[in-house]
């Protein structure tokens, strides 16, 4: 068996969730924040027995899109008097960061 953690956007979490449950995964989604953006995500953990591994991954590819989203650095130590102008820089974030984890042993009581 696998623990799938999927990291994923705000808005696709559940459409996600639905397409999962719909083809009979478990799932249970924790609304996380990413370190970089500060933002909120949103985790999706998935038990899974490894034959259905590929199909949970598809699933999570189809509904899960890439995005670029403009992020301000931070600034520089600045001497007092400087003007600091920040210049937005873009990243990419997504479509899914994912973990597959081995389960060593699962209960449900
Ligand atoms: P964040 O940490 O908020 O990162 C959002 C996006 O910012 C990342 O997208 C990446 O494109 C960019 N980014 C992150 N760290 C950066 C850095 N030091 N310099 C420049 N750009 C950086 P994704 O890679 O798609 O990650 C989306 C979210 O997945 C992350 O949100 C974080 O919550 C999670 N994540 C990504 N890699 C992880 C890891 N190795 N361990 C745990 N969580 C991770």
């Amino acid at each position: 068996m696998k623990l799938i953690m999927s990291i994923v956007h705000k808005d696709d979490e559940r459409r996600l969730v639905e397409a999962l449950t719909g083809e009979g995964f478990g799932a249970t989604t924790v609304s996380t924040t990413g370190g970089f953006l500060r933002q909120g995500n949103a985790t999706i953990f998935i038990g899974v027995q490894d034959d259905r591994v590929s199909q949970a991954l598809q699933l999570i590819r189809e509904n899960c899109q890439t995005r670029t989203q403009l992020v301000n650095p931070l600034p520089p130590v600045a001497e007092p008097g400087e003007l600091y102008m920040p210049q937005p820089v873009e990243v990419q974030v997504g479509g899914a960061t994912v973990f597959v984890l081995d389960v060593v042993q699962y209960e449900s009581f």
